[in-house]
């Protein structure tokens, strides 16, 4: 994008703002912070070593893993809570060797990879890689709170070539170094690229310097921000306006190593049914069903693929949550099977506002409605401290919000979702849970609000980062439970760390801009760098018009997105393919194709970022890390490891550079190849997306199709992309892309390997004991395979009889 990360003003207008305002205000404020006191003694246990300090703080180092420590900290007077976070997946780690040495100024802890290093007076930890003695992070000062606000503050050493990524969802760069970012899940429609917090918030960043990385994750949900450089040079730093200072250390050196330790911790994305990967249309809103149909209808006749649909707030009775309009949807069951016979699935929108209606004196005999009535009797719903009901306004005007602390408030709020799966519906689609209220979007007027948090009662200041969290978590286990057969689909907006493992998330209200399609690229680089794989954007956007360049744009940037959703505001434009003339479907039609043709791809990427946590759509840098090319490269990306995409993401602009890291590539359309370590210039005409691959890659692809059901993959494909020493490899991965059978190991991997001519296909394997208990083809299918070596193509083509294979390809 070539632009800074936040508008930089003229010089004159930025000294003038020097002038007015002093330098230190700017800085993350350190006033009224008490640090803490000098280490006074220490005790080891089998995982733990615990200091206490001169002024009685406690700091527990906890060595879970090698190359994992948590540094938790408690200040005088700051309550020991139970220990217990939402965010964390796991806390029962296998115990691990580390030593302890002291020195009279110093205590230090040596794993097998990290070496943390103790000052006693100042106290001040410094990591550092146990082999190379690298320092990785080192404390600026030592930690601190302020004992009347209950703030707490970190701040580590800023390194002079020192980077970060992550950090979740922010409308930002790649490289987060001179940002600043605040974490307060807000409501922020139409938000531009500096617009700060926006809807999720995920305190987990990677710091990279001298190729080597680590990661951080701060796990305070309540208000914090990351000073990444932005106040000064000579620090980063975080502070919380309450709980803990309470982090994770994660060594590195590697990105992907770093990346695959935090989901261990906060959990890994489920695998998503199939279809979820398929094409999706959305509107603000789609009604009545004969209209669905009709979007439907259009799909299917002017070949364009289609595998879901959504409704938004307008089919449920005066947005009662969990009710239908029964004139707009007078049979919602048999409406979803028209749909599923043509391969369409539902997925309909639940916000978290249920109608705050008590019954009316004056009409005793009116139909009661029984999630405020249920929510009521249950005491489900929050209050605040004076014991009354938290009562918002959103769309069904005065509403309550559920206390998803309570674990029998998410059985009985999932278990609602009957009425929905009851009736087809396929997946639900969480809104407005920042939570949104339209009174205050702030949180401000809410900070008094109380949730149960296991029976703890605590404020809204931790919990307003954690609500949409929860709430994912009500929904998944509740469809869990309703359709034990079935994968959940869940897709949320606002989250906290931890919320990959119920619902996969797309990045809000953005605009039919370029500028907005520009931001997509970093965005999801940066979600996948902080745990979250399943990600997506409105496209071509939510609010405004756009023309066809912006659609044609924003299809081909988005036929490589896990979450490939078009979608648009109420009262606006239509945004369907067809609605911007029939060049411009054409080539939405190309691209959209091409996406079911690459999904034996798109599906193993998944997987893999399923089970490893390394993300399926990368910057350039998770898989070049020591290229400081790619340090805040963020025009283009790569889907898995063979993939370089470089879609245009400016107005009018038919042509652009495209970096190519070290190695051997190819053009994905002409199959010629190019030498990488070097930038070129392209050709992009509107219908054209620059799209590379990797040599050394075998590129699984099928058949093109209108959705994921229409077809088997067969016959499948592998694309062979040799390197510059005539090898490749590559895997694909299958499953029933719907049930939970890939859990009990019944999936089927293959893994192929090209050298020279000669190509061995392994025999396929599953994950259950039996061997015989793998996942089978549907049916009958050939494997087509072709060489792009040196300008000509060699093919190949033999049945799957489920054997290994020795091929030789002349
Ligand atoms: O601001 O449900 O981000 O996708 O269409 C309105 C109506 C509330 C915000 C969501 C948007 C959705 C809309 N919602």
């Amino acid at each position: 994008m070539n632009r800074a990360p936040f508008p930089i003003p003229s010089v004159v207008a930025a000294s003038a703002l020097l002038l007015s305002t002093p330098a230190a205000s700017l800085a993350l404020d350190w006033t009224n912070l008490a640090p803490i006191g000098p280490v006074s003694s220490h005790t080891r246990t089998a995982r733990t070593l615990e200091l206490r300090t001169a002024d009685n703080s406690t700091v527990t180092l906890s060595i879970l893993a090698p190359d994992l420590v948590r540094v938790r900290t408690l200040f005088p007077g700051q309550p020991a809570s139970p220990d217990h976070s939402w965010a964390i997946a796991k806390t029962d780690w296998p115990s691990t060797t580390w030593q302890l040495s002291e020195s009279p100024t110093a205590l230090s802890i040596t794993t097998a990879e990290l070496e943390i290093v103790i000052n006693r007076d100042p106290l001040l930890i410094t990591f550092l890689d146990a082999k190379t003695k690298q320092p990785l992070n080192r404390d600026e000062r030592p930690m601190a709170r302020d004992p009347k606000t209950a703030r707490v503050a970190a701040a580590k050493k800023l390194g002079f070539d020192e980077h970060f990524y992550g950090l979740g969802e922010k409308a930002a760069r790649l490289d987060k170094r001179r940002g600043r970012f605040t974490m307060w899940n807000s409501d922020t429609p139409g938000y531009v690229e500096g617009t700060d917090p926006i809807y999720q918030s995920i305190p987990f960043y990677i710091g990279w310097e001298n190729n080597a990385c680590y990661g951080l994750f701060y796990d305070n949900s309540h208000r914090s921000t990351f000073d990444m450089g932005w106040s000064g040079q000579d620090y980063t730093g975080f502070t919380a306006e309450g709980g803990e200072l309470d982090y994770y250390f994660f060594g590195g050196p590697s990105m992907k190593k770093i990346i695959s330790r935090y989901t261990e911790l906060t959990g890994r994305m489920p695998m998503p049914p199939l279809w979820a990967l398929g094409h999706q249309q959305s509107r603000y809103s789609y009604y009545p069903d004969t209209m669905v149909e009709r979007v439907a209808a259009e799909y299917r006749q002017r070949d364009l693929p289609l595998d879901v649909l959504y409704l938004d707030i307008h089919y449920m009775d005066a947005y009662r949550v969990f009710t239908w309009d029964k004139t707009r949807f007078p049979d919602p069951a048999a409406f979803t099977a028209r749909l599923d016979k043509q391969g369409i699935k539902v997925v309909t929108i639940v916000d978290p506002g249920v109608k705050y209606e008590p019954a009316d004196p004056a009409k005793p005999n009116a139909p009661r409605y029984a999630v405020y009535e249920e929510g009521i009797a249950k005491d489900y719903f929050l209050r605040r401290k004076d014991g009354s009901l938290y009562i918002g306004e959103v769309w069904p005007g005065k509403s309550l919000f559920v206390d998803y602390t309570k674990a029998d408030a998410r059985a009985w709020w999932g278990d609602w979702h009957r009425s929905l799966t009851d009736v087809g519906i396929a997946g639900i689609w969480t809104d407005m849970n920042e939570p949104s209220d339209f009174i205050d979007k702030s949180g401000a007027t809410q900070m008094d609000v109380v949730f149960d948090d296991l029976g703890t009662r605590t404020l809204y200041g931790k919990h307003r980062n954690l609500f949409a969290l929860n709430m994912a978590r009500a929904t998944y286990e509740g469809l869990q439970k309703l359709k034990p057969d079935r994968r959940p689909f869940v897709i949320t907006r606002a989250g906290y760390a931890g919320v990959q493992r119920y619902a996969v998330v797309w990045t809000g209200d953005n605009n039919v801009t370029m500028d907005s399609v520009a931001l997509n690229i970093p965005m999801f680089a940066s979600l996948g760098l902080s745990g979250q794989a399943f990600v997506g954007a409105d496209v071509p956007g939510f609010i405004g018009r756009g023309d066809a360049e912006i659609l044609a744009r924003s299809y081909q940037l988005a036929s490589l997105v896990p979450l490939c959703r078009n979608h648009g505001t109420i009262d606006y434009y239509d945004h369907e393919p067809w609605r911007y003339g029939s060049y411009a479907e054409g080539i939405v039609r190309k691209f959209l194709k091409l996406r079911y043709r690459l999904m034996p791809y798109i599906y193993t990427t998944l997987e893999e970022a399923h089970r490893t946590g390394v993300p399926y759509f990368r910057p350039l840098l998770l898989e070049f890390q020591t290229d400081t090319n790619a340090l805040n490269l963020d025009d283009q990306f790569m889907i898995g490891d063979a993939l370089l995409a470089a879609p245009v993401v400016r107005a009018i602009e038919r042509g652009r550079e495209v970096y190519f890291p070290a190695g051997l590539w190819y053009d994905f359309w002409t199959h010629t190849p190019i030498n990488g370590a070097q930038t070129l210039r392209v050709d992009a005409p509107l219908d054209h997306m620059p799209l590379y691959v990797r040599g050394g890659s075998i590129l699984p692809t099928t058949v093109e199709m209108n959705h994921t059901g229409e077809k088997p993959w067969s016959p499948l494909r592998f694309a062979i992309y040799p390197d510059a020493e005539g090898r490749a490899t590559g895997t694909l991965y299958e499953d029933d892309g719907l049930t939970p059978a890939h859990l009990k190991g019944i999936f089927r991997r293959i893994s192929l390997t090209y050298d020279n001519n000669v190509l061995t296909i392994s025999a396929p394997v599953g994950g259950a004991l039996r061997p015989d208990q793998i996942y089978q083809p549907t049916a009958p299918r050939d494997f087509e395979f072709t060489v792009h070596a040196h300008g000509k193509t060699l093919s190949h083509r033999r049945r799957d009889d489920g054997q290994a294979h020795r091929i030789e390809i002349k």
